[in-house]
């Protein structure tokens, strides 16, 4: 075959949800797929890597249950009785319903699910921002997202005003120290370029460390293996805080700089002392220290030369909301350079050098620094204490700190943390982090979630989000209150419709019975769009099908550095249609059709870049070789025109890695780290502290003594690839079953192979027993990707665990997070529907749950 009937585009992996974001190089020829490889980006060392999945991706467009034709149920929900309509009939349809619900019960009723995981670029696609243009277009109800992945977000949010850093490439900084926190991301959760940073790094000569309850490949991979009991990890870090200041290992110039160490603390009320406590007419806002050299009391005001960038809030700039109808430039944001500027000039005491451990009276009120109460607060956390519960020898945990202490340590901390109590373990790991100065050092900071996270490079998408100027016409609502409305006939707001778009929630949320026994019998209208057949588009009444992200039109600002202008490969395979064309017919169907718009993707896609970005200006790349041999290198708006011949460019990002922790100041009421944060005063949570996870339930325990821990399959993700034959067969073969350790299952009288019963109060799962030395004691390890058809006669793994959207698992702490930021979105003048809000529940529950294993029958 000539090759110049090969055609090459370049799509993003439709595994995107890993965090690596790979585009893949796609080749197919006589309009089919024929392989896929990782595409040549010009980017940082290692540059572009690609994992199994890449590689078998090239077969999502053909699998044996890709969704070709629009679906229309035509048995019970979930029979899988469907018939074939077209498209026609189904706008008709679903427009129609959703029409009469709208009349009954307002344009709220309706909710969509705006989840993201499921979908290649996630929040960044083009498909995020089209689904958000319909709910504002329509004025629906954006379902608050799950509590899943969210602990480091919310212990940030509690300390820094919701502040991450995760540049993944800071780790090419890393010659001395790496901690990998609570996460498997070496040939596992980030097989991509991430591996090989870690990898590159070790050949450099850097040490890493990995802390995980079980030994997994990232175990078998590092220097050092530190082991711990499941959802302990905060009696270990608050141990090694408790070490650091009995050693005086802590570096005391970045306490006093950039945290609110050296601020006085009434011990009456345990708030901030205010200068407006102290003098007639101070201000409320200013705070009070001790000078170290006079004694003197002086005050401190909050200095915030404009915070880092990138709160997760929200991605709205709403100060440009008014000016998208027009088109009009954004408001410019401050420059980087000109941040940096502002951080170094942020000293709020002058010539004075505050006390860390002042013990003063002032105006008769008893006070001492949040440093000397820290030193109180760990008093218990004892590395002893802390042996006896995390099973951490307490010279390691010793040893572990005054490394941490001395040598330059980045920090790597992912999702592991999936206990009630993971809000608080994030919080004490941070702490570390901030006690020894290493937060935003060179080669020595903290990277939750890392990713290829530019905040400079943001595309700006208010205009595809809002079709006008009334950014309030959509709501927002938590699951709780969904349900409450089910039973509650004067709730303010029913809710009697659903449209699910980009994820599989029926599968992967842990709450499967709340779905078939109150969700669904209470929806008019549930209406799935996905490109096959999932558990969720099995018990919809219509379920529509998508284009693949190798049929349709994207633009992604963001991986590896580039900006990339995402061609269709292939036409449309069967009936499929894309999100710009199946939200326009919703909308024309519902009567917002006018202020929707029937643009194309390939229209909004291409839209984006031909905006301002979020920073005011076009964003930039440099001119290659190809484009302007005369000029190559030299700075130039990145237009649709030059990405329609390049299809992608390198972006002009800082030469210097960002990392959004190497300022000085944070956007909190203090503008330093509040470690001590007093609105969580009243439930005693001022300070990150260890709380037992629902596995240390000792009642229970007695019942169901085995840790329960459904985990992700290195061959899939989440739901997805579950459909690939090749990757069903690595996966089985390595990966099913129940895993267990010897000594377990010769307690239990089990042996390999055993037909058992994986057993707690919410279900019965039946399945073959595997026994394997590398799952500690105490677990119950097994893989939870597969449909539930995969579990005939069983519970599936997901009923086992904790269900998330209930009452029971609502926590004081998140309600307190959740209502704060309410607060600061409100003040930032972000609507409702724009934040980025999670559920007030325990943070992550996945594997926070206990199970028994018995011989089948028994
Ligand atoms: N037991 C257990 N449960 C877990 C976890 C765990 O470790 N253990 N992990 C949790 C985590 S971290 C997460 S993020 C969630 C993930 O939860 P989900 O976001 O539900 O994840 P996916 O299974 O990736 O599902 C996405 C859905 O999107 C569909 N999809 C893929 N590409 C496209 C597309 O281009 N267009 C459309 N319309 N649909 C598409 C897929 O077919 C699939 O049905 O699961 C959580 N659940
Ligand atoms: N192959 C594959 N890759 C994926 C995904 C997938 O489904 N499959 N999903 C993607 C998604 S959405 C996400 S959010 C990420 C998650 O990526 P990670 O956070 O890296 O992985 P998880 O599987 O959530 O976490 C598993 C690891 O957490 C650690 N762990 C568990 N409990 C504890 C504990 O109590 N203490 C400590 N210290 N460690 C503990 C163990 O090391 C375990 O191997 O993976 C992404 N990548
Ligand atoms: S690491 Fe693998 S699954 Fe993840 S985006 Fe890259 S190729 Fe896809
Ligand atoms: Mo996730």
């Amino acid at each position: 075959m000539a090759s110049s009937e090969e055609r090459v585009t370049y799509n993003p992996c439709q595994g995107f949800g890993c965090h690596e974001h790979c585009i893949l190089e796609v080749h197919s020829r006589d309009g089919k797929i024929v392989r896929t490889q990782r595409a040549p980006l010009p980017s940082p060392a290692p540059g572009p890597r690609i994992c199994s999945k890449g590689i078998m991706s090239a077969k999502i467009p053909y699998t044996h249950d890709r969704l070709l034709k629009p679906l229309k149920r035509i048995g019970e929900r979930g029979s899988g009785q469907w018939e074939e309509i077209s498209w026609d009939q189904a706008f008709e349809e679903i427009g129609a319903k959703l029409n009469a619900i709208t009349e009954q019960y307002g344009s709220h009723a309706t909710i969509l699910n705006t989840f993201w995981c499921g979908v290649p670029g996630c929040d960044r696609s083009t498909n995020f921002d089209l689904a958000m243009r319909f709910l504002n277009s329509f004025g629906a109800t954006r379902l608050e997202g799950p509590s899943i992945d969210m602990s480091t977000i919310l212990a940030t949010l509690t300390d820094l005003n919701g502040i991450i850093s995760n540049n993944r490439y800071l780790l090419n900084e890393c010659n001395d120290h790496i901690i990998i926190w609570a996460s498997n991301p070496i040939g596992f959760t980030r097989p991509g370029e991430t591996s090989h940073m870690f990898m590159d790094a070790r050949e450099r000569g850097c040490k890493i460390t990995h802390i995980s309850n079980l030994f997994d490949v990232t175990s078998a991979k590092v220097d050092h293996w530190v082991p711990v009991k499941s959802g302990t990890d905060a009696a270990l870090a608050l141990a090694m805080a408790k070490t650091i200041v009995d050693e005086n290992l802590q570096n005391d110039e970045a306490l006093v700089k950039r945290t609110t160490a050296a601020y006085l603390v009434r011990e009456d009320n345990g708030r901030y002392l205010h200068a407006s406590d102290v003098v007639e007419g101070g201000s409320p806002a200013e705070y009070v220290y001790v000078d170290v050299d006079t004694g003197e009391i002086c005050f401190a005001g909050r200095h915030v030369a404009k915070a880092a960038v990138g709160a997760i809030g929200s991605s709205v700039a709403t100060d440009s909301i008014g000016a998208t109808s027009g088109g009009v430039a954004t408001e410019a944001e401050q420059s980087e350079e000109e941040r940096l500027k502002g951080y170094a000039a942020s000293d709020v005491y002058g010539d004075h050098t505050p006390d860390l451990r002042a013990s003063v009276e002032v105006n008769g009120i008893a006070c001492r620094t949040v440093f000397l109460l820290l030193i109180d607060h760990l008093e218990g956390y004892t590395p002893e204490f802390q042996e006896g519960v995390t099973g951490v020898p307490a010279e390691t945990c010793r040893e572990l700190a005054r490394e941490y202490a001395t040598v330059p340590t980045t920090m790597f901390i992912y999702d592991g943390l999936r206990y009630a109590n993971a809000t608080q373990t994030a919080r004490a790991i941070y702490l570390l982090v901030y006690l020894t100065g290493q937060m935003g050092a060179k080669g020595a900071t903290i990277l939750p979630s890392p990713l290829d996270y530019y905040p400079t490079t943001q595309l700006n998408i208010n205009p595809l989000w809002y079709p006008d100027e009334n950014i309030h016409r959509a709501d927002q609502v938590p699951w709780v209150d969904v349900i409450d409305s089910f039973s509650n006939p004067d709730a303010p707001q029913q809710y009697k419709a659903l449209i699910n778009p980009y994820a599989n929630p029926i599968l992967n949320w842990p709450n499967k019975d709340m779905w078939y026994n109150q969700v669904l019998p209470n929806l008019d209208l549930f209406v799935a769009v996905d490109i096959r057949m999932s558990d969720t588009c099995k018990y919809a009444d219509y379920v529509l099908p998508e284009t693949t992200t190798y049929e349709r039109w994207e633009v992604l600002p963001g991986p590896n550095e580039c900006i990339i202008m995402c061609e269709p490969a292939i036409e449309p395979v069967g009936e499929s249609r894309d999100i710009a064309q199946i939200f326009a017919g919703l909308a024309k169907a519902t009567g917002v059709g006018d202020l929707f718009g029937d643009k194309s993707l390939e229209f909004w896609a291409k839209f984006k870049i031909s905006l301002p970005g979020t920073s005011g200006q076009y964003l930039q790349a440099p001119l290659t070789a190809e484009e302007d041999p005369e000029h190559a290198g030299e700075l130039a708006d990145v237009t649709v025109e030059r990405l329609e011949k390049a299809k992608f460019l390198h972006l002009d990002v800082a030469e210097e890695q960002f990392d959004n922790y190497r300022g000085i100041t944070f956007d909190t009421p203090s503008g330093k780290v509040e470690f001590y944060n007093e609105n969580f005063l009243p439930l005693g949570k001022a300070f990150a502290d260890f709380e037992p996870a629902l596995v240390n339930d000792e009642v229970a325990r007695e019942k169901y003594p085995l840790q329960f821990y459904p985990g992700r399959h290195k061959y899939f993700m989440q739901s997805q690839f579950t459909n690939i034959p090749e990757l069903v067969s690595l996966a089985t073969a390595t990966q099913s079953g129940l895993a267990l350790n010897p000594v377990e299952a010769a307690a239990r009288g089990l042996k390999d192979g055993d037909e058992v019963e994986v057993v707690n109060q919410r279900g019965v799962i039946k399945t073959t027993l595997r026994l394997r030395e590398d799952i500690a004691p105490g677990i119950a390890h097994m893989w939870y990707s597969f449909n539930e058809d995969k579990y005939p006669g069983s519970s599936c793994p997901q009923h086992l665990m904790v269900s998330q959207n209930t009452k029971e698992v609502q926590s004081a702490q998140m309600g307190a997070i959740t209502t704060a930021f309410a607060q600061t979105m409100a003040s930032f003048g972000v609507p409702r529907s724009a934040s980025f809000f999670v559920e007030n529940a325990a943070p992550e529950i996945i594997w926070d749950a206990l199970c028994e294993v018995r011989k089948a029958g028994e």
